[in-house]
């Protein structure tokens, strides 16, 4: 297991989080929790996922609750006076008020407190076995999109894509989606995270697809904006626009640099064209087992990039009742620059 985690000798980490969970343990079903000390790991499921968790958690024990078991906040407070836990630590932005309650009331005197760091800091560098496997979701979402291509044709709805790009994907040998697909066609390009619905593309149309694998828990990000027939000049002016816009992005980041100079370097090409408010949001973030995931880069973000994180760089324009062109790769960063990892190429195309 790794438990790197800065656990005192009477201090415990209860962990929600289903993808924290999976980091440390393994264990890749739902609906179970970890507590984690400086000594012991316990795996906390019920009867659904015993036999799993046994099977994929080696470095746990597998503690059962739910009938006939008992409830889980007596579950915990049985484990924290078997261990000698005085404080149990849980993640605040997973925990909701009602569990809370739960917990926090069976512990008694053993106090039940937000966790200051937890899991979520061991994940932001990502290990080569971790980048191998975001590469390989990366692989895998490029093979699909160079195939999805033949259907990107006039009468195909967003949705018909959506659901083609997703088999293609498992075809390749994803467990699925790393996030549900957007694709953008026309006007409907404006939304930065349109949902697929029944327009037909047309002729002239832009077309974005936003969309990743998901491989072996790992998540892969990337976005392709592509035309439907000629580009109009106003068409390759913004296209080109957000692609140098993407490139300044990428050749800011290496190890060292905060995250919101990445975002200026990316966001100032756009600024000097007087299209900085068509750019509504930050230039990209982490990606791994969950697809949004520290550091978010923004203009605020202060976060340093390390080698071994993989982010995405994705600017875009959006017009309302134009449309909007969004270009993203996911990236792992290195000592000097970056390793794309997503390599569909980006020149525009326009699809006969
Ligand atoms: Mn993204």
């Amino acid at each position: 297991m790794r438990n790197e985690i800065l656990l005192g000798g009477a201090e415990g980490l209860f962990i929600l989080r289903p993808t924290n969970l999976r980091y440390l343990s393994g264990f890749t079903g739902a609906d179970s929790y970890g507590l984690v000390t400086e000594k012991d790991a316990f795996l906390i499921t019920d009867s659904r996922y015993t036999e799993q968790a046994a099977k994929e958690c080696p470095h746990f024990e597998i503690v059962r609750w739910r009938d006939p078991f008992p409830p889980l906040g007596e579950t915990i407070s049985a484990l924290a006076r078997k261990t000698g836990l005085e404080k149990i630590r849980f993640e605040p932005s997973f925990v909701s008020f009602a569990l809370y309650r739960e917990i926090s009331g069976a512990l008694g005197d053993v106090a039940f407190l937000p966790a200051e760091k937890g899991v979520d800091l061991l994940r932001y560098v990502k290990d080569e076995e971790e980048r191998t496997r975001i590469a390989k979701a990366a692989d895998i979402a490029d093979r699909a999109f160079a195939t999805l291509l033949s259907k990107v044709v006039p009468g195909t709805t967003e949705r018909d894509l959506a659901r083609d790009l997703a088999y293609e994907m498992e075809l390749l040998g994803a467990e699925g989606k790393a996030f549900d697909i957007i694709v953008a066609s026309g006007e409907n390009g404006s939304m930065p995270h349109a949902i697929p619905g029944r327009r037909r593309l047309k002729r002239g149309d832009f077309v974005t697809f936003d969309f990743g694998a998901l491989y072996d828990g790992y998540r892969s990000d990337m976005t392709r904006t592509v035309v439907l027939g000629k580009a109009t000049p106003r068409q390759k002016e913004l296209y080109n626009l957000v692609l140098e816009a993407q490139q300044a992005g990428i050749a800011a980041i290496k190890a060292g640099v905060p995250g919101r100079e990445v975002d200026a370097a990316a966001r100032s090409v756009i600024v000097s064209a007087g299209l900085g408010d068509a750019f509504s949001h930050g230039l990209g973030h982490g990606v791994g087992l969950d697809i949004h995931e520290e550091p978010f880069m923004s203009a605020r973000c202060t976060k340093i990039l390390e080698k071994g994180c993989v982010v995405t760089v994705e600017p875009g324009v959006y017009l309302k009742g134009w449309g909007g062109v969004r270009i993203e790769d996911s990236v792992a960063v290195e000592s000097e620059g970056v390793i794309i990892l997503t390599r569909t190429p980006k020149e525009l195309l326009e699809l006969a």
